[in-house]
């Protein structure tokens, strides 16, 4: 299990109190103030690489800041990105978020010297930079992300979010989504130690198809990450590694392929990682070959958008309880909610709460089609008549009220599914599992159940499939089937 990342106490503190981007009047004299009087977020950053003092930048809860001084290629933070050359710790208040857009000129953070750099609370997006690293540049020393979501950044060099070149990066309960890189790495370029810890990376695209890729030295120890492409060209792979090695622990990597290393082998895993194909170099304890059945990203509470594992997913409970890697007290999940709920520890950056998860295809409008999955998906007052969800899977799903005249549900799962008041005039139903579904005041005139499975199913249908008023036969289908 690794340690929070918690850094030292800052030994002098500037509170931003304008979101107007301005250059400080004064630099050295240790005071943060713009010729308008104000402490901006680039005087602090301007005053705080002025001396050796560790210092923090708090910014307003809620607040945006949009770096507005063009002029990238430049490092004393006077334009374009925030330089950083002595320990700095720029947050949000506890709890809170504070957004840094940049002018989409230059990347908005370059980690340039110092020994201990801190990112918290923060929204970061439109950077783009003209090299490496669309939100974040690493060149040098400790740096520790946390709470953050980098998304919408673009990089003309390698780490369409993050580039970390140089030092050691720590990134946790954070979300690296949408980034594009004009070179290796979609979200993520490494060449030296990188910690993932509770982070997710998802539908970033780089010209090596990968959402994070580690370099020269790199050193990716993931834990309990979930790394996602996408179907979109040029950001499937999950990890690929060309040189160094990568710790993996219950982590999800999705991706076609999922990996890409060479060489082969240097890949360690330490369990509990899920793979969607045998590419991650896998092991004992792991699943490989497994989808994990994540939901699209979204905001499920916390700092960041993730993406929720869908009910019946292998990533949930991967890890059993009191095993190693899921052995009381577990660290709360990325959005800050309890590990160890169920019967084990979830594999990625969450942990899916009772009640919380539902069928992979429940998003607006749902996905309808053969083999769908649409366990616990509220599908009530749906109108799809012909629609073919053969094969599909609609347990515990509301269906109610819904015209599904027509449809072809053969073979589907629909155990304890809630028909009721339904129109499903004509649907075949041949061989679907449809035990414990209830049909009350459903309408199922020449509905096919042929091999359909019925233990406990609920028939007080309206119109019988044969036609028959269920009034007549003591309010239940059951012998006109
Ligand atoms: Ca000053
Ligand atoms: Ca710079
Ligand atoms: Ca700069
Ligand atoms: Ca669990």
């Amino acid at each position: 299990m690794l340690a929070a990342c918690t850094p030292p106490t800052a030994e002098q503190v500037f509170v931003v109190d304008t979101v107007v981007d301005a250059v400080d009047a004064n630099v050295g004299d240790g005071v943060c103030e713009t010729a308008g009087g104000s402490c901006s977020l680039r005087a602090a950053v301007m005053e705080g690489n002025a001396d050796a003092n560790i210092t923090e930048v708090q910014l307003s809860a809620d607040a945006t800041y949009v770096l507005a001084l063009p002029g990238p290629g430049e490092d004393a933070s006077a334009t374009g990105d925030l330089d950083l050359t002595e320990r700095t710790y720029l947050r949000a208040p506890p709890g809170a978020t504070a957004t840094i857009e940049a002018d989409g000129t230059d990347r908005i953070i370059d980690v340039i010297d110092g020994d201990f750099h801190y990112l918290e609370g923060l929204r970061l997006s439109d950077g783009a930079a003209p090299g490496d690293g669309g939100a974040i540049l690493v060149r040098s020393g400790l740096v520790g992300v946390e709470d953050v979501y980098a998304f919408d950044n673009a990089a003309g060099g390698r780490g369409g979010a993050i580039a970390a070149v140089g030092g050691r990066i720590w990134i946790e309960n954070t979300t690296i989504a949408n980034n594009t890189a004009a070179a290796a790495g979609g979200g993520i370029y490494a060449e030296g130690l990188t910690w993932l810890d509770q982070v997710t990376v998802d539908n970033n695209s780089g010209v090596d198809n990968s959402q994070v890729t580690g370099s020269g030295s790199a050193d990716v120890r993931s834990y309990s990450s979930t790394i996602s492409g996408s179907s979109v060209a040029g950001s499937s792979v999950a990890l690929s590694l060309t040189a160094g090695t990568a710790n993996l622990t219950n982590t999800i990597l999705a991706g076609s392929p999922a990996c890409a290393i060479a060489p082969a082998g240097n890949v360690i895993s330490h369990g509990g990682n899920i793979a969607t194909d045998g590419t991650c170099g896998l092991g004992a304890g792991d699943q490989s070959a497994t989808a994990p059945m994540l939901h699209p990203l979204a905001d499920n509470g916390g700092p960041a958008p993730t993406r929720l594992p869908a009910i019946g997913s292998s990533a949930i409970d991967a890890i059993a309880l009191g095993s190693d890697r899921c052995v009381a007290p577990v660290p709360d999940d990325a959005r800050g909610q309890p590990r160890a709920i169920g019967a084990g520890c979830d594999a990625g950056a969450i942990e899916v709460q009772p009640g919380e998860s539902t069928g992979i295809d429940c998003t607006a409008p749902p996905t309808l089609g053969p083999g769908a999955q649409l366990q616990h998906c509220d599908l009530a007052d749906l109108v799809a008549p012909f629609v073919n969800l053969s094969g599909a899977n609609l347990s515990a799903a509301i269906v109610s009220d819904a015209v599904l005249t027509n449809a072809n549900l053969a073979g589907a799962i629909a155990v304890d599914a809630d028909f009721t008041s339904s129109y499903l005039t004509g649907a075949t139903l041949i061989g679907a599992d449809l035990s414990g579904a209830d049909f009350s005041d459903a309408d199922l005139e020449g509905a096919n159940l042929s091999g359909a499975t019925l233990t406990g199913t609920i028939w007080a249908a309206t119109i019988c499939p044969d036609g028959s008023d269920s009034d007549d036969n003591g309010g239940t289908c059951a012998n006109n089937l």
